[in-house]
C-alpha cells in the first residue's frame, strides 16, 4: 500500500503560481530601486551595528531590462523555528529559480535549522527530492531548529561552512528573530569579505512578522483557517449537545492575530485579544468576570454552552502576571543552578524571592500552572507560552466564580467546561492555495534577490489581497524593519514584532459584533480548507488580510 495520501499525490501536481511580473523569461525581469532606507527607530545605533548593510534601498522586480545574473550559483537554505505551512514551497521556489537561472546551479539544505549551518550538516536538494515535497505541509524535507547564531564561534563556523560549500547565498526562512539573525549574518559575511549573500523569507503562523513592507508571514493563512475549521466543528457540536462550555487556547505566541482571525471566521461567545487586555489593564479577575458574564446571560436564555477563544500569550499581557513573569525571569537568570532543580524546588525558590504582590498571585494559582511559568525560556529569551495551560486556569477560575454567584442567587445555570489547545494541528497542515502560491513566490523572489547581487534583504510579495497574477515581488533591507529592544539585559537590534493593532480594521470589526456574540449563539462553521473547487473558497485570503487592505 502506498504511504502517500491521495490528496498529497494530487497536490504534487498543483502548479504553484507566480506574479505575472516575475513569471516570464529571466531576460525580461528588471529591477527598480527606491530611495535609501532608514530603520524604524534607533537609527544611529542600528547604523553603527550594520555599518555595511544599513541604508540600502528597497527593490522591486518588474518587466524590464534584464538584471538577473544567469551564472551557476551555489545556494544553501535553512528552515528556522516553528513549522509553518508552505515552507517546502519556499524551497521549491528557490530551487526552480536557481535552475531556471542556470541548470548547473546547486541548492543545499542545512539539516535541523541554523545548527546545520554551524555544524555543516547538509544535503543537496535534487529535483527528485523537491518534487516529493511540493505543496506539502511540514518542514520535514530538511527539518528545522531554534538555535540562534550568536557567539563569535558560531558566526565563524557558519562562515567556514559557507566557504567549504563555496556558497554564493544562504536563504534563511524564519520569523522575526531568525530574520534578525539573517541581517547580522549578512553584515558579518560582508565584513569578512565573504561572497555569500544572505536573504530572509518571512515565516510564522503567528502572523507577527508583518509591517508596512511585509503584508503577511507565510503559514498564517493555512494555520488560522485550520483552527477556524476545528473551532467551527466544536461550535456545531456545542450547539447540538448544548451542555459544554469549550475553552480553546490558540497558538500565536505574544500576538493574538490567529485568535482574532479565528474569531472573525467563527463568531465565538467570548474571545480575548491580549493587546486589548493590556491596553485596558485588565486583571485576571476582570478576564474571569467577562467570561462569567457571558455564561450567566446565556444561561438565562437556557443556553448552558458556549465557546471562548484564548490567545496563548494572554497571561503575558495581564499586567499583574506580566510583572510576575518579569520577576520570575530575574530570579531564574540569577540562580545559576535553576535548571537542575526539581519542579517543587523551583517553585519554592521562586516563591521565596518574589515581591509580596507577585507572590500572592503566584501562590493563588494551581501549582501545576505556576510551575509551567518556570519552564526554560527559548533560545531567544521568550517565555514558552505554549506550555502554560491558560485555558485550564481560566476554566477552573470561572467554575469557582460561578459557584460563588450561585450561592448569592445570581446564577442558576449548569456549567461544565472542556478545554482544548490548538497549535500543532495547524502548523504542518497542507498549505492552502494562498500559502502554496505565496511561498513559491517568496522562494522564487529570494532567488531573484540573490541573482541581483543583494544581501541583508528579506523576500517580499505585496498586493496579497489581489489575484496572484497582480502580486508585486521585491525585497526590503531587513534593517528597515528594526529597532533596539532590551533582550536578556542588553540592548539588541531586532525586527519589531507586529502585535494586533487595536485601532486597526480587523480588531474594530471584531469589537463591533462581540457583544451580540457573547449573548446570542451566532456561530459560523467555516469547514475545512478546500484545495479544489470554486475560487471563492479555494483562493480567498484571510479576513484579516482583506480588512487590512480596506480603508479605515
Ligand atoms: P515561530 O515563531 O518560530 O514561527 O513559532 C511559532 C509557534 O508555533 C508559536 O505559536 C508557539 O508559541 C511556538 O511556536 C511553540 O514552539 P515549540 O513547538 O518549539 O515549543
Amino acid at each position: 500500500m502506498s504511504k502517500i495520501s491521495t490528496l498529497q499525490k494530487i497536490r504534487y501536481k498543483y502548479y504553484a503560481k507566480l506574479p505575472d511580473e516575475i513569471s516570464g523569461s529571466l531576460n525580461g525581469i528588471g529591477i527598480e530601486f527606491g530611495e535609501g532606507s532608514e530603520a524604524l527607530a534607533d537609527q544611529e545605533e542600528i547604523k553603527e551595528i550594520f555599518k555595511l548593510t544599513y541604508g540600502k534601498p528597497a527593490a522591486h522586480f518588474k518587466n524590464g531590462k534584464n538584471a538577473i545574473s544567469q551564472h551557476p550559483l551555489n545556494a544553501g537554505v535553512i528552515l528556522s523555528g516553528g513549522q509553518a505551512p508552505g515552507g517546502h514551497n519556499v524551497i521549491a521556489g528557490v530551487f526552480d529559480g536557481l535552475r531556471k537561472g542556470n541548470p548547473e546551479s546547486k541548492l543545499f539544505g542545512f539539516l535541523g535549522g541554523p545548527s546545520g549551518l554551524i555544524e555543516n550538516r547538509h544535503i543537496e536538494i535534487s529535483s527528485e527530492l523537491i518534487n516529493k515535497y511540493r505543496n506539502t505541509g511540514g518542514f520535514d524535507i530538511i527539518g528545522s531548529g531554534r538555535t540562534k547564531i550568536e557567539t563569535p564561534q558560531q558566526f565563524e563556523s557558519s562562515l567556514e561552512t559557507a566557504k567549504k560549500l563555496n556558497l554564493d547565498a544562504i536563504i534563511i526562512i524564519g520569523g522575526d528573530d531568525s530574520n534578525t539573525n539573517a541581517a547580522l549574518l549578512a553584515e558579518y559575511f560582508l565584513s569578512k569579505g565573504a561572497k555569500t549573500q544572505i536573504i530572509g523569507c518571512p515565516k510564522t503562523i503567528d502572523g507577527d512578522l508583518k509591517n508596512k513592507f511585509i503584508e503577511a508571514s507565510f503559514g498564517f493563512d493555512t494555520a488560522a483557517k485550520t483552527y477556524a475549521s476545528l473551532i467551527g466543528n466544536i461550535m456545531r457540536d456545542a450547539n447540538s449537545a448544548k451542555k459544554y462550555w469549550h475553552f480553546i487556547k490558540l497558538m500565536g505566541r505574544s500576538a493574538s492575530h490567529i485568535t482574532l482571525e479565528a474569531a472573525l471566521q467563527t463568531h465565538p461567545n467570548i474571545c480575548f485579544i491580549s493587546e486589548e487586555v493590556e491596553a485596558l489593564s485588565l486583571s485576571l479577575g476582570d478576564v474571569v468576570n467577562a467570561i462569567c458574564d457571558s455564561v450567566v446571560k446565556r444561561a438565562k436564555n437556557g443556553e448552558n454552552f458556549g465557546v471562548a477563544l484564548i490567545p496563548e500569550g494572554l497571561v503575558e499581557f495581564i499586567p499583574e502576571i506580566k510583572t510576575l513573569i518579569c520577576e520570575i525571569n530575574d530570579v531564574v537568570a540569577k540562580e545559576e543552578e535553576f535548571g537542575s532543580l526539581t519542579s517543587a524546588q523551583k517553585y519554592s525558590c521562586v516563591s521565596s524571592k518574589l515581591t509580596a504582590a507577585s507572590k500572592l498571585i503566584f501562590e493563588s494559582m494551581p501549582q501545576e500552572i505556576a510551575v509551567q511559568m518556570l519552564s526554560e525560556r527559548d533560545p531567544h529569551g521568550n517565555v514558552q507560552v505554549s506550555l502554560i495551560e491558560t485555558e485550564k486556569l481560566l476554566a477552573g477560575m470561572v467554575k469557582t466564580r460561578l459557584a460563588a454567584l450561585k450561592k448569592e442567587g445570581l446564577y442558576e445555570g449548569k456549567f461544565s467546561a472542556l478545554t482544548h489547545f490548538f497549535g500543532y494541528e495547524g502548523r504542518a497542515a497542507p498549505p492552502s492555495n494562498f500559502d502554496a502560491d505565496y511561498c513559491y513566490s517568496l522562494g522564487f523572489t529570494a532567488f531573484l534577490l540573490v541573482a541581483s547581487g543583494l544581501t541583508g534583504y528579506i523576500s517580499n510579495i505585496r498586493n496579497l489581497n489581489r489575484p496572484v497574477s497582480e502580486w508585486k515581488a521585491g525585497g526590503v533591507p531587513i534593517t528597515m524593519m528594526m529597532n533596539m529592544e532590551r533582550r536578556r539585559g542588553e540592548n539588541k537590534p531586532v525586527i519589531r514584532k507586529a502585535l494586533v493593532d487595536i485601532k486597526g480594521k480587523p480588531f474594530k470589526t471584531f469589537a463591533s459584533s462581540r457583544d451580540e456574540w457573547s449573548k446570542k449563539t451566532s456561530f459560523v462553521y467555516p469547514g475545512s480548507i478546500q484545495y479544489f473547487g470554486p475560487s471563492e473558497i479555494c483562493d480567498a485570503c484571510t479576513i484579516t488580510l482583506q480588512l487590512e487592505h480596506e480603508p479605515l
